[in-house]
């Protein structure tokens, strides 16, 4: 692992473009297919190196939820050296545009990461809405409308609206978001709440269910899932 690499974590719910993301990135030609463990790539984009972590789109079931966070977790372990997990540089909160508003996995997918990424983290935080040219009932013109609406109501993590992307399932819509990150300053960058969290707590599922994405999936969880919206 290089100290060079730019690591970038990949979030939302089943469907929503993760790996379409990576695949129109790395080049690959492989068919996408739903991600059930959290696999990291590598790319590069415009002289940046980047490390890329995929994951499964979280659902309703709280324990399946916890076995993906603990396997994030292992998975920035694995990437890290004796001193602790690998410094993610940035993290993607994706989701398809088609689906208008918030409802469901989408908003619980949303919870989980604010509390993966912590408030600190929020300027290293980037959302994408996906399947833009897929045409809509609404009418495409309306996508631009509603990502800033989306983004503006749901998408605040500490101080401020964070960066919206379009994404189309195009290599270049896809550049784009990574050159962001790779135009920004390293030196400024933050730790993720989770991997500071674990460090802890310990990366066990009871150290990960102690974590605040931990509890955030535990809480809806006894919350209901439904009454959310
Ligand atoms: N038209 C269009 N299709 C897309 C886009 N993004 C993803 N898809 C398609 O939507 C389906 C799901 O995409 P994936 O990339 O597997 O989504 P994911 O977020 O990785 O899903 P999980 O691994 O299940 O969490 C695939 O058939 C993709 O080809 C997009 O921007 N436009
Ligand atoms: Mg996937």
């Amino acid at each position: 692992m290089t100290g060079a690499e730019i690591v970038i974590l990949l979030i939302g719910p089943h469907g929503s473009g993760k790996t379409s993301f990576i695949k129109c990135v790395t080049g690959s030609t492989t068919d996408v297919a739903p991600t059930t463990r959290c696999r990291d790539y590598r790319a590069n984009v415009d002289g940046n190196a980047f490390r890329l972590i995929d994951t499964p789109g979280l659902d309703d079931l709280p324990a399946g939820n916890l076995s993906i966070l603990k396997d994030i977790v292992q998975t920035l372990e694995v990437l890290g050296s004796s001193k602790g997990p690998i410094d993610v540089n940035g993290a993607i909160f994706f989701h398809r545009i088609t689906d208008g508003r918030f409802g469901g996995s989408a908003r619980s997918n949303l919870d989980v990461f604010k509390q993966i990424c912590g408030t600190k983290f929020a300027h290293q935080v980037v959302f994408v809405t996906s399947m833009w040219n897929k045409p809509s009932p609404l009418g495409q013109e309306n996508y631009q409308r509603l990502s800033d609406e989306l983004r503006q109501k749901y998408f605040s993590i500490g101080t401020g609206p964070g960066t919206a992307f379009p994404f189309g399932n195009k290599a270049e819509d896809a550049k784009k978001v990574l050159k962001y990150f790779g135009d920004r300053n390293k030196r400024e960058m933050r730790e993720l709440l989770l991997a500071q969290e674990v460090k802890r707590s310990g990366t066990s599922l009871s150290g990960v269910r102690r974590t605040s994405a931990g509890r955030e999936i535990m809480q809806a969880s006894n919350r209901g899932f439904c009454t959310l919206f």
